[in-house]
């Protein structure tokens, strides 16, 4: 079949049911094929990191592979940011890029949309991506694409492939094996004999522990662990925190989650707790300076045991191939001494101060959010990076697996575009936390969510610049913004607006977005110099270490 249908029908096996992308001449052919069948919605955006940030937002919220479709150069030059981000925080997206044709190559002349080297846009995705290729040998073709999106699934990060504009119609053998098939991706395996002996070993040190704690890290969210996560944290009754970056995989109101472990700027019950205990199991976590907050982990690797990239570690043994998956699971089911620990939900949020008509502070913000969110369990949240990333950690959404952030690779303008993506995906209405700064990226994007059928509610933290540099940096001229109107702005687009500068209109302004259908901006005026709790306790924790220096 020509290969435009066979890599539809590709798709459509896998279960694919929306494509993020900006056409141009170099992919229309390949473009406009995946709008004609039906099945595959096509979600166009305005700018090509907003598209991404969707895909990417569509995959972290359905845990499915998010795709994309752009064309060359100018378009897929615009894309590595949000694929960066992908890569970075383990995110399943296939960058699909057109390409100049075969006769055009051999003229010898630039070709519009180059930069240094024709190949030179599949070096770039080689480094952001875990296969790439250039799709231009029709005999293997459907073999190439089959194998970068295994690869994908395996590894939970982009893959790349470039089909030149040539090729669209050019008709592949399809391999029996891939018409036969079923559509669904194989997990990796692990070795039997390994997986059963790091199972016995930390099933025996979890048993002689006293005061075990479980650490949940991205990996458990990635490959959507929670289920099994559950049944090893409710059988081995050790409570639990999760990462920064994995906030969500454990739901908020479970009775053994303590709440986001940040290291040393941890809420003091946390860090006391992990401190104190005689064995840390972190599962699928990535030792980051964000996860960690710029510490070396306090927990002695004795006593640690850690599973990730398919290898477990306990203590100084070393077990490879050993899946997450696997592990988790067969753990759960290991013979396991049951330990009793009361556990609260610790926070960093103090009570909130007196009175609501008085001006909003970051930390009134996030009781307020609290507030709205309270038993809407089909809502997610999503926050932008920023203050909004350090304030969200502070945000209890109910629902399941209903928190998203990049809060690794922390770029700016994931949060709008990335809420639409996740709306797409769940059909459950996001609420973004979004700073000023973040917004005039791609907060934009808001006025494609009515086309979508998506209508997030956007908190645009007002505080004129870029604020969260505002404590360490001398010149402060240089984080100002422009004051743009956002309230009205999201009037204008399509939406409903509200600008408020009392606790108690922001919090009228919140229960009327959610009454709304359409989409919402609701831009709450912040002092310049205000900073949510978590972020106070960063900022004193770097000036401190610069003050070392
Ligand atoms: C794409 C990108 N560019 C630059 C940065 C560096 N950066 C991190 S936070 C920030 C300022 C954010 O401003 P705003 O969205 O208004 O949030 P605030 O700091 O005021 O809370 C900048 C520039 C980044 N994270 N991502
Ligand atoms: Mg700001």
């Amino acid at each position: 079949m020509p290969l435009g249908d066979f890599l539809v029908a590709y798709l459509q096996k896998l279960g694919v049911t929306h494509l993020f992308g900006i056409p141009g001449d170099l992919v229309m052919r390949l473009f406009l094929r995946f709008g004609r069948p039906r099945g595959l919605h096509i979600v166009t955006m305005s700018h090509e990191p907003g598209v991404g940030f969707a895909a990417d937002g569509y995959a972290r919220a359905t845990g499915r592979i998010g795709v994309v479709c752009v064309t060359y150069g100018a378009g897929g030059h615009n894309m590595v940011n949000p694929v960066a981000g992908s890569f970075s925080e383990r995110v399943p997206i296939l960058v699909i890029s057109g390409g100049p044709g075969e006769e055009e190559r051999r003229l010898g002349t630039l070709i519009h949309h180059q930069a240094k080297e024709v190949e030179s846009q599949l070096h770039i995705y080689r480094e952001l991506t875990c296969d790439a290729r250039v799709i231009d040998k029709p005999a293997i073709a459907a073999e190439e694409i089959d194998a970068v999106v295994h690869a994908m699934w395996a590894d939970r990060r982009p893959g790349y492939i470039e089909i030149h504009r040539d090729m669209v119609e050019r008709v592949i053998p399809v391999p029996e094996r891939l018409i036969d098939w079923n559509g669904r991706l194989p997990e990796r395996r692990s070795d039997p004999r390994k997986l059963r002996e790091a199972v016995r070993e930390t099933a025996a040190r979890l048993n002689r522990a006293r005061a075990p704690v479980i650490i949940a890290g991205i990996e458990c969210h990635r490959y959507r662990l929670t289920r099994e996560l559950l049944q090893l944290i409710e059988r081995s009754g050790a409570p639990c925190a999760t990462t920064v970056l994995a906030k969500g995989a454990i739901p908020i109101d479970h009775p053994s989650h303590m709440g986001v472990y940040i290291g040393a700027i941890s809420p003091p019950a946390i860090r006391k707790r992990v401190d104190r205990a005689d064995v840390v199991l972190n599962l699928g976590t990535l030792l980051t300076d964000m996860n960690l907050m710029m510490r070396a982990p306090t927990f002695r690797l004795e006593d640690a045991i850690s599973a990730v990239d398919d290898r477990v570690e306990v203590s100084f043994h070393q077990y490879d191939n050993v899946t997450l998956r696997d592990f988790v699971g067969a753990l759960a089911r290991a013979k396991l001494k049951r330990h009793r620990e009361r556990v609260t939900y610790a926070d960093n949020l103090k009570p909130q101060s007196r009175g609501i008509d008085r001006a909003i502070r970051v930390s009134d913000v996030l009781w307020e959010v609290n507030r709205f969110l309270r038993g809407r369990r089909d809502m997610i949240f999503v926050a932008e990076s920023g203050d909004a990333l350090f304030a969200g950690l502070d945000v209890r959404v109910e629902g399941p697996a209903g928190y998203f952030a990049q809060g690794l690779y922390a770029s700016m303008g994931f949060g709008v575009p990335g809420a639409i993506g996740a709306q797409i995906g769940t059909g459950r209405r996001p609420l973004v936390l979004c700073g000023d700064g973040a917004f005039q990226m791609t907060g934009p994007e808001i006025a494609q969510a009515p086309r979508h059928g998506t209508n997030p509610i956007v908190l645009v933290l007002n505080n004129a610049g870029w604020g969260i540099f505002r404590p360490i940096a001398d010149r402060k001229d240089l984080l100002d913004l422009p004051a743009w109107p956002y309230a009205e702005l999201g009037g204008l687009w399509g939406g409903w607006g509200a600008r408020v500068e009392t606790v108690a209109d922001l919090r009228d302004a919140l229960a009327e977005a959610g009454e709304r259908e359409t989409f919402a901006v609701v831009e709450a005026m912040i002092d310049p110099d205000d900073h949510s709790p978590v972020a106070r306790k960063y900022i004193a924790a770097s000036l401190r270490k610069g003050q070392r220096k």
